[in-house]
């Protein structure tokens, strides 16, 4: 008995639209669990791996046609357009209910209804939030159980009266008199990921896959978040949390924006090449921050896996990744070993000899397709990771000393710089841009401004999400985190990467730490304060100063031509642009060309 009225009536709301043939309340238990397994086992999508090899864990393989999150059919249901903002897909909310009811009405004939009641954060925790999802996806409660809290505590803390954001899924095929079911139901044609700002609702019908169906992830932590942070003052945002740690022991936490593909998760769990340096993990992908009484920002991560993107990962690339997958785990859309485990590009320098590829195929080294979806993830819970900080699941959040915003640039954006201000930091941010990914459906390669990392997951019209982060660093007594652009990507004149990424990014994470203290050098530029040639520990990487120069230079000439290219991304926001940002890019123009003239 739920002695939730409001929830109580909403279940039985999806259950008359939906028509399911049974009815599940989730308690989040192992036998839950286990009987999900069950069942997708007994619909021949997922496998047992050796338990041997990797115990309790599962490859799962998805229909070809479901394999990313699907930005093309994401929307922001806003009364008016302009809200939603010209980077978002907009449905007016009437015209998008009543499409959304005609595909729901008796979508789940033949299936189960799962309710799924979860919290985004620790239980309790003052900056957590509640959730309930209705899925028909027994996937999706097995991946909703490691990436959430899910359960009865979860509906004690709602009490009879808590808020909660209502999310709705459906695979969208129902087996209508007794039809067969296929292993990976979903259905493309009318797939729809749909986000209700103001009543903060989701409703997904048409995919299982990721950040379309795991409602909790990118649709309630980012979209949903984002407007219920402007609402109420604080910051959902597309950042990982780490904590950094001196030899001498203090701490210092840090946030970092970064997109798709572009390194977030090995950053995340970086294993420091320089010596008595400590990197631990609080979170890889979404960060909330609200500010506490002493006016810092406090962050929790709200999730509770990693959904990390396989291929690629290894332990030469992120070794602490690999160590939390030795049990326990999802692997969806990888290739499967002869002896029963798992292996996707990357993995091993030396592919196996013969693969079973994420379609089910005969593979090879000779094979022209890669063995593993380049999509393809691991779902784990972030307990499983030997890097994990003791705090990342403390009630009160982490305060944050610094935010870094970074993307992939072979040319122009130096390999770090400090923002002046907040305001300069936000403008940064809102440059911010990178090449497109596997993650996002669309052509690889070709580069695509990603404002703070949040183009697909702000909820609403991004030059009002400016303007509240402009207003979050103007709310008075308030103790900000210094801001820094970073990018590990640079490359030379004959497009080799000219900085070496993975652990030796710990060199920049110390100079940001010493910053933070207050003991590291820097040179006011036009583009903020730059790193003196000897602050960052450049030793035994084999760069010459030449390269160290040209790392940390500011390209008067590179930047000065990007600043048309800003004008014209910034002009279709029209007059929701914060005039903060205007300035900040006039200033830049003018301590560019005054910068020019010097040289000249
Ligand atoms: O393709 C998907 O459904 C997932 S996308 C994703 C998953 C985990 C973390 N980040 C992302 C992303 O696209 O930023
Ligand atoms: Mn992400």
């Amino acid at each position: 008995m739920l002695k939730h009225s409001r929830l109580a009536a909403w279940i039985d709301d999806m259950k008359t639209l939906c028509q399911p043939d049974h009815l599940v309340i989730c308690d989040g238990s192992s036998q839950e669990y286990d009987s999900m397994w069950e069942l997708l086992l007994a619909a021949g999508v997922a496998k047992k791996l050796n338990e041997e090899i990797r115990p309790n864990s599962y490859l799962v393989r998805s229909d070809p046609a479901d394999v990313a999150r699907v930005e093309s059919r994401t929307f922001i249901c806003t009364e008016a357009e302009i809200d939603a903002g010209p980077t978002n897909h907009w449905t007016a909310p009437d015209e998008m209910h009543t499409r959304l009811k005609g595909l729901f009405a008796g979508c789940m004939r033949g299936r189960t209804m799962y309710v799924i009641p979860y919290s985004m954060g620790p239980v309790g925790s003052p900056i957590a939030h509640i959730g309930v999802e209705i899925t028909d996806s027994p996937y999706v409660v097995t991946n909703m159980h490691i990436m959430t809290r899910v359960g009865q505590a979860v509906l004690d803390e709602l009490g009879t009266d808590g808020e909660f954001v209502p999310c709705v899924h459906s695979v969208g095929v129902p087996l209508v008199d007794g039809a067969s079911d296929v292993p990976w139901p979903c259905n493309p044609e009318n797939l729809y990921i749909a986000h209700f700002p103001t009543t903060r609702e989701i409703w997904s019908f048409g995919s299982g896959y990721g950040g379309n169906a795991l409602l909790g992830k990118k649709c309630f932590a980012l979209r949903i978040a984002s407007a219920m942070a402007r609402d109420e003052g604080w910051l959902a945002e597309h950042m990982l949390i780490l904590k950094l740690t001196n030899p001498e022991g203090v701490v210092h936490y840090v946030t970092g924006a970064f997109p798709s593909a572009c390194g977030k998760t090995n950053l995340a769990m970086l294993i420091p090449t320089i010596p008595d340096w400590k990197v631990e993990t609080v979170g890889d992908d979404i960060c909330w921050m609200k500010f506490g009484d002493d006016g810092q920002l406090y962050a929790i991560n709200p999730e509770a896996g990693f959904f990390g993107v396989a291929p690629g990962t290894g332990m030469h690339s992120n070794a602490n990744a690999m160590l939390s997958l030795t049990k326990d785990c999802i692997f969806t859309n990888v290739a499967e070993t002869d002896d029963g485990d798992v292996w996707w590009e990357d993995m091993t320098k030396v592919p196996p000899a013969h693969l079973i590829d994420w379609k089910g195929n005969d593979w090879t080294p000779a094979s022209k397709e890669p063995a593993a979806h380049p999509n393809a993830r691991f779902t784990v819970s972030a307990a499983q990771c030997p890097a994990i900080a003791d705090e990342w699941e403390d009630l009160k959040g982490v305060p944050i000393s610094a935010i870094l915003f970074g993307g992939r640039r072979a040319t122009v954006v130096p390999l770090v710089n400090e923002a002046a201000s907040w305001q300069q930091g936000t403008f940064f941010g809102s440059i911010v841009s990178s090449e497109k990914t596997a993650a996002a459906v669309g052509k690889i390669g070709e580069l695509r401004r990603d404002p703070m990392a949040m183009l697909p997951f702000c909820g609403y019209n991004m030059a009002d999400y400016w303007s509240h982060w402009m207003a979050t660093g103007n709310k008075p007594g308030v103790r900000l985190p210094k801001i820094y652009y970073v990018n590990w990507f640079r490359k030379d004149d004959n497009g080799k990467f000219m900085w070496p990424g993975f652990g030796e990014n710990s060199r920049v994470l110390k100079w940001i730490f010493e910053r933070c203290e207050g003991t590291a050098e820097c040179i006011e530029t036009p583009i903020g304060n730059l790193p003196t040639l000897d602050a960052i520990d450049f030793d035994g990487l084999g760069l010459s100063d030449a390269d160290i120069a040209q790392l940390l230079r500011v390209e008067i000439e590179g930047w000065l031509s990007e600043i048309p290219l800003i004008e014209e991304y910034y002009a279709q926001f029209g007059d929701r642009l914060p005039a903060e940002l205007t300035s900040e890019l006039n200033n830049l123009r003018d301590k560019l060309q005054a910068a020019k003239s010097e040289v000249a």
